[in-house]
C-alpha cells in the first residue's frame, strides 16, 4: 500500500477522542482551533486526480487501498485536524444493489428514479455484510492516522430521497416536494428506508474506528421550517438513533450534523441529534450561536469562494470567522460548503496554518 510515502502530521493529544476536533465538538477546551476541508479529498489535489485516472468513482470508494491513500492526501498535504473518509453519500444505495453511476462533471445519476409507492416499495435494503471493504478502509485508516481523527459519513434521508427521486441533481427539487406533498405515506417510508441504510453505513464506520461522524444534509435548506420539522427532522433524528445509546461501551462519538441554505432551520437541525450543526456562508457564525443555543458547537463557514480570491481577501475571511466563532460553544473550522474544484491547494494550507496560528492558546 502507498500509504507508507510520508507520516502524518500528529496534532495534540495522543489519541483520536481526546483530539482538539472531538474535544471542540463537545464543547471542552481546545489547544487550538480545528479546521477542516468539506470535500477536502477529491478535489482540488493534483495527486487525487493522478490515483483516480482509470477509476470510476464508485469503484475507487469500494477500493479499501485507494478509499485510505486519497483520504489520507489531505492530511498530510494541508496539516487538517481531521480526515473525512473518501467516499460518497450515494454508495449505500449503490452497495444495496440500486442502479446509480457517478458521471463526471455531472454527480450521481439514477437509472431508474422513484416516481410510484410501488417504486419505494421495491427499493432494495442495505445488507451490513456487503460493508466488509469499508470496514477494511476505516481500520487501514485509523491505523496510519495515530491521534488525527476519522470523520465517517453519510447522507441524510431526504438529500438522498432527491436524488432517488428527481434521477439526479437538480436546483429546485420540485419533484422531490411534490412526492412529499402528494404521497405522504410512501414519502415517510422512503425516508425510514434511507434512515435505516445510513445508520447501518454510520454503525460500520463507528464500529471500525471512525472517531465522529457527518450527516450531510447538503439539500435540506429548500425546505420551510414547518415542513422539515414535519416530514424530515424525525427521519434524520432516527440515524443518528441508530447509532444507539451514547456513553461508555455505546458509539459515544461526536455527531455533527450540515446543510447548505439553512439558516430558517438551524435550531431544528440540533434538534435532530447533533452536537455540531455545520453552517454555511450565509449566516455570520455568532448569530448562528444565538439561533442555535449554548447546547451545540458549531462548524463553519467560510464562503469557499472566498478561496479563489487574493490573499488579502483570505487573510481578512479567515480572521473573521474565527472571531464570530468565539461565540459558538465549541468551533470546528471549515468552509461553508465543500472546496470548489478550481481551488489552489496552497490556499488551502495556508488556511489551515492561519487558523491555527490565530487560535493557539
Ligand atoms: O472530502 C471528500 O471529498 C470526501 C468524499 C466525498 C464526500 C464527503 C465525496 C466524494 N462526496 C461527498 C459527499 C457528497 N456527495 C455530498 C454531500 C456534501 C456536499 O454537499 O458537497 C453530496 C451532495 C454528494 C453527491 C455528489 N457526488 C455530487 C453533487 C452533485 C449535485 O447534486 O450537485 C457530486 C459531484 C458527486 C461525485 C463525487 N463525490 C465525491 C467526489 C470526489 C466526486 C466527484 C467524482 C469524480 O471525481 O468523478
Amino acid at each position: 500500500m502507498s500509504s507508507a510515502s510520508a507520516p502524518v502530521p500528529s496534532p495534540a493529544g495522543s489519541h483520536p477522542a481526546d483530539s482538539d476536533l472531538v474535544r471542540a465538538a463537545r464543547g471542552l477546551p481546545v489547544g487550538r482551533t480545528p479546521v477542516w476541508f468539506m470535500r477536502q479529498a477529491g478535489r482540488s489535489l493534483p495527486e487525487y486526480r493522478e490515483l483516480r485516472a482509470g477509476t470510476a468513482m464508485l469503484e475507487a470508494c469500494q477500493d479499501p487501498d485507494l478509499v485510505t491513500e486519497i483520504t489520507l492526501q489531505p492530511v498530510r498535504r494541508h496539516g487538517v485536524d481531521a480526515a473525512i473518509l473518501f467516499s460518497d453519500i450515494v454508495l449505500p444505495l449503490v452497495v444495496a444493489g440500486i442502479d446509480i453511476e457517478i458521471e463526471p462533471g455531472v454527480g450521481p445519476v439514477v437509472a431508474s428514479p422513484v416516481r410510484s409507492v410501488a417504486d419505494v416499495d421495491a427499493l432494495p435494503a442495505l445488507d451490513p455484510e456487503r460493508l466488509a471493504f469499508l470496514e477494511t478502509a476505516v481500520r487501514q485508516l485509523v491505523a496510519e492516522l495515530g491521534a488525527t481523527p476519522l470523520i465517517g459519513f453519510a447522507g441524510a434521508p431526504f438529500t438522498l430521497a432527491t436524488y432517488l427521486i428527481e434521477g439526479g441533481p437538480s436546483k429546485e427539487h420540485a419533484r422531490t416536494k411534490a412526492f412529499m406533498y402528494a404521497e405522504p405515506e410512501a414519502w415517510s417510508r422512503l425516508l425510514d428506508r434511507l434512515a435505516v441504510s445510513a445508520a447501518t453505513f454510520l454503525r460500520a464506520q463507528v464500529d471500525a474506528g471512525a472517531s465522529a461522524v457527518q450527516l450531510f444534509d447538503s439539500w435540506a435548506g429548500v425546505l420551510s421550517a414547518a415542513d422539515y420539522a414535519d416530514r424530515v427532522l424525525p427521519h434524520s433524528r432516527a440515524v443518528f438513533d441508530g447509532l444507539g445509546e451514547r456513553g461508555p461501551g455505546g458509539r459515544d462519538v461526536p455527531r455533527i450534523h450540515f446543510g447548505v441554505g439553512t439558516g430558517e432551520l438551524l435550531p431544528l437541525i440540533g434538534d435532530a441529534g447533533a452536537d455540531v450543526v455545520g453552517v454555511d456562508w450565509r449566516v455570520p457564525l455568532d448569530e448562528a450561536a444565538r439561533r442555535v443555543g449554548p447546547t451545540r458547537s458549531l462548524q463553519g463557514n467560510l464562503d469557499p469562494a472566498v478561496l479563489l480570491a487574493d490573499r488579502a481577501t483570505v487573510d481578512r475571511e479567515v480572521r473573521r470567522v474565527v472571531e464570530q466563532g468565539r461565540a459558538a460553544r465549541g468551533h470546528i473550522f471549515n468552509l461553508g460548503h465543500g472546496v470548489l474544484p478550481d481551488t489552489d491547494p496552497g490556499v488551502l494550507t495556508h488556511v489551515a496554518e492561519l487558523v491555527h496560528e490565530l487560535t493557539t492558546r
